[in-house]
């Protein structure tokens, strides 16, 4: 039996391929021979007419594609490469995309091409975590695993629907509750993780930073904060102490909605516990100030002494399969590779490694503000920003707006194929091989299952033929997967804390290995950990008389983003209708508005039809609009955090049209 990995969420099952069909790896403890339905539905979402298998062109976006050869394309690339400043160029690559695949791109564009615009869609995705971690704990670490909960007495669970996008994870969850660990969801939606809670907390939307706060100042003002390990451990503890004696409870309990009685009882738990994890998602992560909650929220633990213990820790959730590997390598624009920055040494090390003098001294653009930058060349991989970015119209008219805009893609139904002048057919999941990182450091292989489909090619090999026609054959001549892993597993090395040197890439798929595990302490320089004070400064958009109500979007469990792999497997459309739009019965009667009918949405920038789904979990003037709805970018702000640049998508402001 063959043995993989799922490519799809953070969690990272591994399965079994035998007689054409995936089945749970029972052997390995993360998943213990489970599958969710979309993991289970990975061979069925490969042979499928929506592939895209020869490489196209077209000169102007109004004219139809063309067939072309692989020689063609990637000279007419390399031609416009080399015609263009190199701050011109940028690389938008994807969570989804392999560590080789990552390490690749990431070589080419800072350190032959010489431009830092290589960024990824985990910007729109991870970016406050990571900026989070390392103010607070020194780098982008996770200082917990998941087994941990089968060691906690308490769970929390904010802005994390684990139920549909973390799945095998909520049923290890379910289990732990089992034998006695307490869970809280915190989530403006009563949603399918709130109902195995013990405590739900219908949060407003946004107000996540006052009940963190909320809960710094108890553990203060009660002296429950752990005294010895602050004094030790911690830095910035009168200034988060004075900060918070400035605030007032009543404001932050009423702006966070809930009652006296319910932060009561929450609280009480929360003494009760001795070990507690605290995970996030997309609900902390995506907002104005997601750097802020997510410090908030990491406050907790470093005044509790909480973290580097056993079934203690603030857990970030990552969404996608690679997210982390990809943070890893240097996927994001802000960082140059193995978690080493644009320092003078850090670049003097990856350049005597990589040898090379190309590289630039300042970081390059984020994902969310590549479009606005007056790019000449924009290469795209394993990712669809026409449908992800907010602010659609906007990002289309910008789009536009490039010379060339290149997609490498595995298939042939993404909305940015719209914009493209040229597309590479990519092999997808299953079709080859390559490495990468759970949500908790777990480094594991894909195999490749069955026949690589005539005419299309690995992405690393992709980005390889280019960096050749560019005129750098030498430093880009792998023959393969492995030949690139172990090239990265050395340089490791320039970061101590990182290396992964002892991990085999034969083995992986088999005997995957976990990165980090000796790591107990802070990585910060003077090895303590950071506390900020941060407040609430309500900067989302705020609803209008016009605009009365907040968007929130986000996933459902049987479908993936766009869909272009998800909508292909029967399996997968059970589930749940795709096209709703959940509104509360009061605001529903208001507006004369019945279950099932079809409604508007619109916003100041844009407006999609979809159907009401009428239903009390969700607080009133507030509505839920999943993201396998292609259009929902049309009605998102495009507000961004100011430290890490990741979108505001779940606070727009908007109204419901009865038709
Ligand atoms: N089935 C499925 N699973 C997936 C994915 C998928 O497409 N489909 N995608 C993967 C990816 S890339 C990611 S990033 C993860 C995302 O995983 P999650 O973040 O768990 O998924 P979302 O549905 O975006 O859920 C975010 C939750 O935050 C809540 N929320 C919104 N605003 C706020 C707020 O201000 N405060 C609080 N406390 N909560 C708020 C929403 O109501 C929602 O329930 O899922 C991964 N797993
Ligand atoms: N409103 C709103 N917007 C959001 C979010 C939200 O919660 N709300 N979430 C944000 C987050 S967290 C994320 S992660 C993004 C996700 O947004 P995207 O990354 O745009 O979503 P996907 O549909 O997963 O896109 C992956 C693309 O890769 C292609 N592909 C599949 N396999 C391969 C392969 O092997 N190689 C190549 N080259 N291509 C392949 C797929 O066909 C697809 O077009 O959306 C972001 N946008
Ligand atoms: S929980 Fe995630 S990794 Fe596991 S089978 Fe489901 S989609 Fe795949
Ligand atoms: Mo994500």
């Amino acid at each position: 039996m063959l043995k993989s990995v799922c490519g799809y969420c953070g969690v990272g099952c591994k399965v079994g391929f035998i007689d054409n069909k995936l089945i749970g790896d029972k052997e390995y403890p993360i998943n213990r021979g489970n599958l969710c339905l979309k993991g289970a539905s990975g061979v069925t979402t490969i042979q499928t007419s929506t592939r895209l298998l020869k490489p196209q062109i077209r000169e102007n976006i109004d004219n139809d594609f063309s067939t072309t050869t692989w020689e063609e394309a990637i000279s007419k690339i390399a031609d416009k490469i080399k015609q263009v400043p190199k701050d011109k160029v940028a690389f938008y690559l994807s969570g989804q995309m392999l560590t080789e695949d990552y390490y690749i791109a990431n070589k080419l564009g800072k350190g032959f091409i010489g431009t830092n615009n290589v960024d990824t869609n985990s910007r729109t995705c991870m970016s406050s975590a990571v900026v989070g971690y390392k103010k607070s704990i020194g780098a982008d670490f996770v200082p917990l695993r998941m087994d941990d909960i089968d060691k906690a007495n308490l769970l929390i669970l904010a802005g994390s629907n684990t139920a549909e996008s973390h799945v095998i994870f909520h049923n290890r969850i379910k289990k732990a509750k089992k034998n006695g660990l307490k869970v809280v969801v915190i989530d403006p939606r009563f949603t399918d993780t709130a109902k195995s809670a013990d405590l739900y907390l219908g949060i407003k939307a946004g107000s996540d930073i006052d009940f963190f706060n909320l809960i710094s100042k108890r553990l203060i003002d009660e002296k429950l904060y752990d005294e010895e390990f602050v004094q030790k451990h911690i830095n910035g503890f009168e200034a988060l102490k004075s900060g918070l004696d400035r605030l007032h409870v009543n404001d932050m309990l009423e702006r966070t909605g809930l009652s006296y009685a319910e932060f009561e009882k929450f609280f009480n738990l929360y003494k009760e516990s001795k070990n507690i994890i605290t995970a996030w998602t997309m609900g902390l992560n995506q907002s104005s100030q997601g750097v802020d909650k997510n410090l908030s929220l990491i406050n907790t633990h470093l005044l509790s002494g909480k973290i580097f213990k056993e079934g203690n820790g603030p857990l970030s959730l990552t969404g996608q399969p690679n997210a982390m590997g990809g943070r890893e390598v240097g996927g994001l624009a802000t960082m140059l590779g193995v978690h080493l920055g644009f320092d003078e040494q850090s670049i003097k090390k990856v350049s005597e490694f990589w040898n090379t003098n190309k590289i630039d001294n300042k970081a390059g653009l984020s994902a969310t503000q590549m479009m606005d930058a007056g790019l000449e060349v924009l290469i795209i991989c394993h990712t669809d920003p026409i449908y992800h970015l907010p602010n659609r119209n906007k990002t289309e008219e910008l789009m536009k707006k490039i010379a060339l805009v290149v997609e490498i893609n595995a298939y042939d139904n993404s909305e940015t194929s719209k914009f493209a002048h040229v597309r590479l057919p990519a092999a997808p999941w299953g079709e080859k091989e390559g490495t990468q990182t759970n949500l908790d450091r777990t480094i594991t292989k894909q195999e490749k299952l069955i026949k690589t489909a005539d005419g299309v090619k690995p992405d690393w090999e992709i980005f390889q033929l280019l960096a050749q026609e560019l005129g750098h054959k030498k430093e880009f001549d792998y023959k393969n997967p492995k030949e690139i892993f172990e090239e990265y597993q050395r340089m490791t090395k320039l970061n101590p804390y990182m290396d992964i040197s002892e991990a085999s890439y034969n083995e992986l798929s088999y005997k995957p290995f976990v990165w980090g595990e000796k790591i107990k302490n802070f990585l910060t320089a003077d090895k303590k950990g950071n506390l900020f004070f941060v407040q609430n400064k309500e900067l989302s958009e705020q609803p209008t008389k016009e605009y009365p109500f907040i968007l929130l979007t986000g996933r459902t469990r049987d479908q993936w983003h766009s869909g272009t792999k998800s909508t292909n497997a029967p399996s997968l459309l059970k589930y749940k209708e795709l096209n709703f739009c959940e509104i509360h019965p009061n605001d529903a009667k208001e507006l004369n508005i019945t279950d099932g009918e079809e409604i508007k949405v619109v916003s100041r920038r844009g407006e999609l039809l979809t159907k009401a789904t009428i239903t009390d979990s969700i607080l009133e003037k507030t509505i839920f609009i999943p993201i396998s709805n292609r259009e929902i970018n049309y009605l998102t702000n495009d507000l961004l955090d100011v430290e890490s640049f990741q979108p505001d998508y779940n606070h727009s402001a908007v109204i419901v049209v009865k038709l």
